[in-house]
């Protein structure tokens, strides 16, 4: 079947059906997704199913029970509905063996989001499938996170300003926005965009598989991150539906080329839209780089089509725009070299060489002295700020690149008598503080009885690349490159978070050479650089 409707805010580019060639290129391309696990099983996938429809029920049951606990009849308690809705990869229908089902519970407006932290917290836990539960009520979009017949399952909750929430309910309607609070606002969002991102595209299977490669690409070539300023899972999967637009008749190979040399051809800013923004009935902020400042700076703007539309890709920075360049770049030569049967589909996706790439690192090291809900909220508030470190970063002369890894690394040691933070912190990240790091004892390797008496110490470290151009001073010699001005200002940063204790929690920032990287950092099978590779920038 082929589309004759229009998708996006121009014509297509190609109504071209598919070649032989094409078909071929399309079958090696699923084959690769196959043999690397992008798929999950028929049956695991049943499973989802199962408990997705379980937590309608419960869902179903808990505004029953709020609904008749307010005094309702008993038909208007049923009647009141309540819905679960979908989002995140499982909704967009890329979800691997390892994904979690990101959910939104959706209810009447008589029922409270106090009641959703009670009320069907209590469901839940009645369940014997819960294996673990943990409810986070004051986060900027409230969760509750569960483990559920083995599946992770996020849930997140939204009360309408209607007095039913019937099963056939959709969430498109932009008047469902009007006199509700903010976080319901927020909750509300993921869903609606994917469904309107599903709706957006000519041929929804093609538009997934071609996504799933784009995911899996920018997962291996570590460009896949919202926080530390490349694009997350939602922008991505905008990029790829506005190629779908564009080709309406492609198979997903050829979206997927079309991606790369599309792309590699952009004019940033101009934004990616997968329809023309929408004015709505709300007192906030659309994107509109012509009425705002903000808006103007960012540079690869990828724009949610659900009102109110927002920039996806805020985050970017001039470092992470050249980075997500060349591995455009890359893509582009690879599938034309694929489409010429000179490379395959797995050349595409080989693994990146970050820890290769740069002579020099920074190693930035969070540590906490306390429990591991403790060190979470520190690292991941030096996360989201690692950003703001790069901007600085870019703006210190001689760094012409300042590329962040987009993992994490965390360890965690017993602090036995003799041991000290200090020096477990200096250690921590280089080649030369293994040595002393093997010696001690590493919270994972004892048991929780043998451990309680001694304290731990939790580290988490991060690595930017430095790609730095020497400097020449006005009296002709080398300047020293200066990032004492960047890292004083993070620091101040980090310390001036509202939590913050001196005793508890050290931040240190290091420079460390290439051949000075730890081994933790390689995967197996990965040779480490040495003084003889000249892979080196
Ligand atoms: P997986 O297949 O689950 O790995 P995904 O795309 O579903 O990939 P997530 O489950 O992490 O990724 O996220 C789904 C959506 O939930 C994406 C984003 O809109 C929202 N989200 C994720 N993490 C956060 C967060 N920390 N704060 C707010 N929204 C978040
Ligand atoms: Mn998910
Ligand atoms: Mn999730």
């Amino acid at each position: 079947m082929s589309s004759s409707k229009t998708y996006g805010v121009t014509g297509p580019i190609s109504v071209a059906k598919p070649s032989t060639q094409d078909v071929q290129f399309n079958d090696l391309l699923i084959a690769e997704l196959k043999a690397s696990g992008s798929f999950e099983s028929e049956q695991a996938t049943k499973k989802r199913v199962e408990v997705l429809s379980l937590f309608q029920k419960m869902v179903q049951d808990f505004v029953y029970t709020v609904s008749k606990n307010k005094n309702m009849s008993d038909g208007m308690a049923k009647d009141a509905g309540g819905k679960i809705f979908t989002f995140g990869s499982y909704r967009l229908g890329v979800y691997g063996p390892g994904s979690d089902i990101d959910t939104l519970v959706v209810v009447p407006k008589h029922v409270s989001r106090d009641d959703f932290f009670d009320v069907f917290e209590k469901i839940l836990r009645k369940r014997p499938e819960l294996e673990e539960i943990a409810a986070v009520t004051d986060a900027f979009v409230p969760i509750i996170k569960v483990v559920f017949s083995g599946i992770s399952i996020d849930v997140i909750f939204a009360k309408l300003n209607v007095p039913k929430v019937p099963i056939d309910m959709t969430l498109d309607d932009k008047n469902l926005l009007k006199n509700i609070d903010e976080k319901d606002m927020r909750s509300l969002n993921g869903t609606r965009v994917t469904d309107e991102i599903l709706q957006l595209v000519p041929k929804p299977t093609t538009f997934k598989h071609a996504l799933r490669c784009i995911k899996m690409w920018a997962q291996q070539r570590a460009v896949y991150g919202n926080v530390f300023g490349f694009p997350g899972g939602v922008a991505w999967a905008m990029l790829v539906a506005r190629i779908c637009q564009l080709f309406p008749n492609a198979v997903s190979a050829v979206i997927v080329e079309k991606f790369f040399t599309i792309y590699t051809k952009w004019e940033w800013p101009q934004p990616v839209l997968l329809k023309p923004i929408e004015d709505g009935p709300l007192q906030v902020r659309v994107w509109n780089p012509r009425l705002y400042q903000n808006d103007r700076q960012h540079r690869m703007p990828v724009i949610t089509p659900a009102y109110p539309s927002m920039c996806a890709t805020h985050n970017i920075t001039q470092s992470t725009q050249k980075v997500i360049a060349k591995e455009l770049q890359r893509g582009a030569e690879i599938t034309a070299q694929i489409n010429k049967g000179e490379k395959t589909w797995a050349n595409l996706m080989e693994r990146h060489t970050f820890f290769h790439d740069y002579k020099f690192y920074l190693c930035i090291v969070a540590g906490t002295v306390g429990s591991d809900e403790d060190h979470l909220k520190w690292s991941g508030m030096i996360e989201s700020k690692v950003r703001l470190f790069i901007q600085k970063l870019e703006l210190t002369e001689g760094i012409s690149i300042a590329h962040p890894y987009v993992k994490d690394f965390s360890n965690e040691y017993v602090l036995e008598e003799g041991c000290d933070v200090a020096s477990i912190l200096n250690a921590y990240g280089t080649l030369g503080g293994e040595e002393y790091l093997l010696k001690l004892k590493r919270a994972q390797d004892v048991s929780a009885e043998e451990s309680k008496p001694c304290k731990v110490f939790r580290l988490t470290k991060l690595y930017i690349g430095l790609d730095i151009s020497l400097l020449k001073s006005e009296h002709g010699g080398t300047r020293k490159l200066d990032i004492q001005f960047a890292c004083l200002e993070f620091y101040n940063l980090c310390k001036n978070w509202p939590s913050f204790e001196e005793s508890m929690y050290s931040i240190l920032i290091k420079n460390v050479k290439l051949l000075d990287l730890p081994n933790d950092v390689y995967v197996e099978g990965e040779t480490r650089p040495s003084k003889s590779s000249k892979k080196r920038k």
